[in-house]
């Protein structure tokens, strides 16, 4: 199984850290192949951010088509362009936010989110909503960290996470931790030993459940909405972007 995992910001560095994570996550069988954004920009932290990255992670969900890629990954906590990549995909397209957030959901009653910059914090709200989460999400945290300081050994990034984590499970009540970013992908299995309860980051689940699912033949729904986007010609510099009839 061959299972592509996106990393929508165009920041190479870190999409190593995201592609060891789904690596140790991944079956003997099943191939990662890795990729980053080849346009836009270099961390996605808010609406703008996100819409302007969509681009780029189409693009390489529809090369993954070419490449017989079996499912896909998007490692980024805002999801972005996740229904779009499901019309573009055949096999099935998790995000890592609707990973974390339904296997937090399998583990604990509560779970609380920690993520970056507080402005991206409505970005998870809405997200909760979207995904019928808010029975099981307590609240969204932030710990005012920039997408490019985690990997910044001189940020205290570590730090500042796990202290926001300990406030979580003191305050909130929670039982379980979300990690809001990609980009912290590496910290899950450490600070679950640390903090003593299920700490998850998406880019592992994700990967464990686009293994369940294709696994079991399951893909995307082609009837109605998600099937592949309509054959029509595209203008100006998205020209190339254009589904063509088969
Ligand atoms: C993200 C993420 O996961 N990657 C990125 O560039 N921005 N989202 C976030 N809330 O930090």
């Amino acid at each position: 199984m061959r299972i592509k995992v996106i990393n929508p910001n165009t920041t190479a560095s870190m999409t190593q850290t995201i592609v060891a994570a789904a690596k140790a996550a991944a079956a003997p069988g099943t191939e990662i192949v890795g990729a980053t954004s080849p346009t836009g920009p270099v961390s996605i932290e808010g609406h703008y951010d996100e819409a302007v990255s969509v681009i780029g992670l189409l693009e390489e969900i529809r090369a993954g088509e070419r490449e017989g890629c079996d499912g896909y990954v998007i490692a980024c906590f805002g999801d972005p362009g996740l229904l779009a990549a499901r019309e573009a995909a055949r096999g099935p397209v998790l995000g890592i936010a609707e990973a974390a957030m339904h296997a937090a959901s399998f583990v604990a009653t509560g779970f609380s989110v920690v993520t970056t910059l507080g402005r991206t914090r409505i970005i998870a709200e809405h997200l909760v909503h979207a995904y019928g989460m808010e029975r099981h999400c307590r609240r969204v945290r932030a710990t005012e960290l920039a997408v490019l300081e985690l990997e910044d050994p001189a940020s205290d990034a570590r730090r500042k996470i796990v202290d926001e984590c300990r406030r979580a499970l003191d305050e909130d009540g929670s039982g379980a931790i979300v990690l809001g970013c990609g980009g912290m992908a590496d910290l899950a299995r450490d600070l679950t030993h640390e903090l003593g309860v299920p700490v998850i980051d998406g880019v592992g689940v994700a990967v464990k459940f686009i293994e369940a699912l294709a696994g079991l033949g399951i893909n995307t729904s082609k009837r109605g909405d998600l099937a592949f986007p309509l054959p029509k010609p595209y203008t100006g510099m998205l020209a190339g972007m254009a589904f063509r009839s088969k």
